[in-house]
């Protein structure tokens, strides 16, 4: 395989609680792009875990009256249940508290403090922090209201006075303005990225990155009561997972620096201006590109514990199955931007595109081979208008979502497949083969030939997005394993002719609303 490797993480998740459904969606759209690229014929690293040290975790420990280490374990374990059930394609699952984290943190620490420009320097930090955004925050970022200061996320802050170790990223201003000028592809979508320079712009403070109160975190080298900030350690996760501090282990080489970094829009400061600084303070190459996606609601309303609307990813899979939660997510929003959760859009949704759609043409062309080709692939006779047209508007299709995916428009790629399949659908109803039975069978077997390779090269790039049920289609039409990649689903009128085929068995059944 001489094709790119190709390096994609999650943000990994606070294990503070169970996952919810903005969780599942990063994974599901992250495990989009993971699967895409695979089919491309590349070499993928997926990975993905748990964010576990921080104040936010001793403070939800305690009030559970639990070990910290009880409460990381319980929900990590959640987390991974979760990836399972979405049937995520992750390489690896790291938990900040493992060994090789603590060894790859203490490891960046060193170089960083080494650095030429003596980048981290004990002071005394005074200011205001949010506990649950783990963040540091201007007063000038902050808003008052009834004589108490809120983060711009609405967190409370708390004053903090503390002696604590800093890193200059004070020093870091152009290099990031240069490293943003160099790559106009670093941060996506575009907007973000103009919020980030015009962040950087405005100028950098140091950055507090150690804590004396509490002892929840990774030690820092040499300096007795100092754990470091959490997200020093967090944002680290992403080479320890291939292999860091032994850059010269086959997956560092190989995988860093990391092609992308999906994360939500909430936290794109953290990824876009302290960690490449913290990377050229290390000496190590930066991430090539940040994508950050937006956050979903639920029936139009910010999901909240008060309200009552969380949603258990869980019941969502239990009750609609995973590829239908998985579809759902990645072609209802628009990658980037903020999406909605209702179940009535979700099974208007599913039924529409994947029972109506891809399964009604997969279903009533494979059962007509079946009756009248005897279970055979028909062996097409000389194509027409018609059949060309529709072949070249599968090309373009392939071509338009490999365009988008190139970029992570995962709502333009599924959306381009889906128009295709709609057109194919229109092709079958025109050809009216059925009718053709008995007028003309050599000009129904192209037709049906012609539809079941269709449905071969359209359920090709539907595995990235529903991969169980994309790989029950292509054993129904017999496309063998190898055969299963995007390369593949370029080539028209390759489906092998007087291959034999099992009965067919509908896929995508339709979905129903759960009663209230
Ligand atoms: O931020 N909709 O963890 P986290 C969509 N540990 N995405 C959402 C969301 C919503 N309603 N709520 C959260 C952290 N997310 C850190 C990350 S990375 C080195 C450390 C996204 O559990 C959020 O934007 O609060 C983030 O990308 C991910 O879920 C984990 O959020």
């Amino acid at each position: 395989m001489t094709a790119k490797p190709f390096y994609v993480t999650t943000a990994i998740s606070y294990p503070n609680g169970a996952p919810h459904i903005g969780h599942a969606y990063e994974m599901i759209a992250t495990d989009a792009i993971a699967r895409w690229k695979r089919l491309e014929g590349r070499e993928v690293y997926f990975l993905t875990g748990t964010d576990e040290h921080g104040i936010k975790m001793v403070q939800t420990a305690a009030k559970e009256g639990i070990p910290v280490r009880e409460l990381a374990d319980r929900n990590a374990g959640e987390f991974r249940r979760l990836a399972a059930a979405l049937n995520l394609s992750n390489d690896d699952f790291i938990r900040t508290t493992e060994q090789r984290h603590h060894d790859a943190s203490q490891a960046i620490w060193k170089k960083m403090e080494a650095s030429h420009n003596g980048d981290i320097f004990q002071s005394t930090y005074k200011g205001w922090y949010s506990v649950r955004d783990e963040a540091y925050f201007d007063e000038a970022e902050l808003t008052e209201k009834d004589g108490k200061r809120f983060a711009p996320s609405g967190a409370g802050v708390e004053w903090v006075e503390e002696p604590t170790y800093f890193f200059r990223l004070s020093a870091y201003q152009q290099k990031l303005l240069d490293l943003y000028e160099a790559n106009p592809d670093f941060i996506a979508p575009k907007e973000r990225r103009n919020e980030i320079i015009s962040f950087v712009k405005g100028g950098l403070q140091d950055l507090s990155i150690s804590r004396t109160t509490f002892d929840w975190g990774i030690p820092v080298p040499g300096a007795e009561g100092h754990v470091m900030y959490v997200w020093v350690d967090a944002l680290t996760n992403y080479i320890t997972g291939v292999g860091y501090p032994d850059e010269n282990s086959e997956l560092f080489k190989k995988f860093w620096p990391a092609d992308l970094h999906v994360i939500g829009k909430d936290i794109i400061r953290f990824h876009t201006v302290y960690w490449p600084a913290f990377l050229m303070s290390a000496g190590l190459d930066v991430q090539h590109r940040v994508f950050a996606h937006g956050f979903l609601t639920v029936d139009g309303q910010k999901m909240s514990k008060s309200l009552g609307n969380v949603i258990d990813p869980f019941e969502l899979i239990e009750t609609f199955g995973p590829d239908a939660v998985r579809y759902f997510f990645l072609r209802e929003v628009s990658f980037g931007n903020d999406g909605d959760y209702s179940n009535e859009k979700l099974v208007n949704r599913v039924n529409a595109d994947l029972a109506n759609n891809l399964g009604n043409l997969a279903q009533r062309s494979l059962s007509m081979i079946n009756k009248n080709c005897d279970a055979r692939v028909p062996e097409p006779g000389p194509l027409t208008d018609g059949d060309n047209a529709i072949i070249a508007e599968v090309t373009e299709a392939l071509t338009a979502a490999q365009k988008a995916m190139d970029q992570q428009l995962i709502h333009e790629a599924t959306g381009a497949i889906i128009a295709a399949l709609s057109s194919a659908n229109n092709y079958f109803a025109a050809q009216e083969p059925w009718a053709l039975k008995k007028t003309d069978p050599a000009r129904m077997a192209t037709v049906l030939y012609v539809t079941a390779d269709t449905v071969r090269r359209l359920a090709i790039p539907m595995q990235a997005f529903v991969p169980a049920s994309a790989a029950r289609l292509l054993d129904q039409i017999g496309v063998p394993d190898d055969q299963r990649t995007l390369e593949a689903a370029l080539g028209a009128n390759s489906l092998l002719a007087n291959s034999e085929l099992p009965a067919p068995q509908g896929v995508f059944a339709r979905v129903e609303k759960p009663a209230e």
